[in-house]
């Protein structure tokens, strides 16, 4: 069995998506997801110009030494576009061996764990009173699990918040718009928007809140403490974790959970978090991660440790790799939740799918594969549309973390 050929599609519809489709001399085609946010192009070129020429050929099979072949064989090893593009090559050749199968890729993978994934969906506002009420409505959606991030007095873009009730897209502009940051003022308000929540809501909700790397270590801490009456699932990115040993000091000061790996790449960048049990869940997921094969290393490495799957699930992640993700959250044995961004009708109708929300729940199909295909049609009337995130200052002018 050989590939017979690898094509890079681009598509817009609503954002930007990087698909790769690998074609096979049996017919079976599989499909991965290459997208990195405001750098889109880059994954393109790397697949086009330096992976594909390499694939064709090869026995698509070999999914251990094809991913060895691209991450050893390259000699420069990680970072977000190596590993973006390593990861839709890896998604697309197990959608590809599980077509073959017949099964679905979690049969694959070694059967069920669980009937259905908890998701987390992203209820936020402009300002509290918004975002208690959109909380609410998650809730009557069905949702267990909640993520609240609201408008901050005084802080004219917070991170987080929205234009819309059910989507949030930060890529918003053809150049980086700039916002403000201001710790203190985010800091003396998020409390009370957790105070508001518990007193409106009770505690049979799980609620988790995102810190979007804002924080240093000793104000993460006091923000984690701060939270504890308010029982939080998780608080996430709470300090940027480049120095993984920081997160040491804020382990010191708060049992608040702590979730921490959306911007990983590899195993590398969360061995001293996990192994040291710093953390409670680990955001890595597929497409930023070098595909299943590699996740399901740091999932593994995690287990011995206690630290549960938390995989990140933002809009700029494209339905390939939900679906993907799906699958893995109903094998993996210490799975935590999944987030759950839904994506527009426009992005869903070029990716046709058969997970279902339902109950607070996502549930995969049963289709082999990953169970995600690609409209190339309809996805060929969406040109690429340059949209970057946004960038963040502080009120002084020195440059902050977004
Ligand atoms: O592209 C950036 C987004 O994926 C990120 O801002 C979303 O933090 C995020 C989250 O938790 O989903
Ligand atoms: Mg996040």
């Amino acid at each position: 069995m050989k590939i017979i050929s690898a094509r890079v599609i681009v598509t817009c519809p609503g954002r930007n998506f990087v698909t790769l489709k690998i074609e096979t001399d049996q017919g079976v085609y599989g499909i991965g997801d290459a997208t990195l946010n405001g750098r889109e192009l880059a994954v393109v070129s790397y697949l086009e110009d330096h992976v594909v020429p390499t694939l064709i050929g090869k026995d698509p099979r070999r999914i251990e030494d094809i991913w060895q072949y691209l991450y050893r064989g390259a000699y420069w090893r990680r970072g977000p576009v190596t590993m973006r593009a390593i990861a839709a090559v890896d998604v697309a050749l197990w959608d590809i061996k599980a077509k073959m199968a017949g099964m679905p890729l979690y049969d694959l993978l070694g059967g069920r764990s669980r009937d259905g994934v908890m998701v987390y969906g992203h209820a936020n506002g402009a300002d509290l009173g918004q975002t208690v009420d959109a909380v609410g409505r998650y809730i009557d959606m069905g949702y267990k699990a909640i993520r609240a991030q609201s408008g901050v007095p005084g802080i004219a873009m917070a991170y987080g918040v929205g234009r819309g009730t059910l989507h949030y897209e930060p890529a918003d502009a053809e150049l980086p718009t700039e916002t403000v940051w201001d710790t203190t003022k985010y800091l003396n308000f998020v409390p009370k928007l957790f105070e508001k929540l518990r007193d409106a809501y009770g505690f049979d909700h799980h609620l988790l809140h995102d810190g979007h790397h804002r924080l240093t270590p000793i104000e993460a801490g006091r923000l984690g403490k701060a939270l504890e009456p308010y029982s939080l699932f998780w608080l996430e990115d709470i300090t940027p974790a480049e120095n993984q040993e920081s997160f040491k000091l804020v382990r010191q000061h708060t049992t608040t959970p702590l979730a921490v790996g959306e911007i990983f790449n590899t195993i590398w960048d969360a061995k001293d978090l996990i192994q040291n049990q710093l953390i409670d869940y680990i955001r890595m997921t597929i497409v930023g991660s070098g595909g299943l094969t590699h996740l399901r290393r740091v999932a593994d490495f995690a287990s011995l440790y206690q630290v549960r799957t938390g995989c990140h699930g933002a809009t700029d992640l494209s339905p390939v790799t939900m679906g993907t993700a799906l699958h893995f959250d109903t094998w993996v044995p210490n799975f935590g939740i999944q987030e759950y961004m839904r994506h527009t009708e426009e992005t869903d109708a070029v990716f046709p799918h058969d997970y279902r929300f339902e109950d607070g729940f996502l549930h995969v199909g049963e289709t082999p594969g990953h169970g995600v295909d690609i409209d190339e049609s309809l996805a060929a009337r969406y040109p690429y549309k340059p949209a970057y995130l946004p960038v963040a200052r502080l009120e002084d002018g020195s440059m902050w973390n977004w």
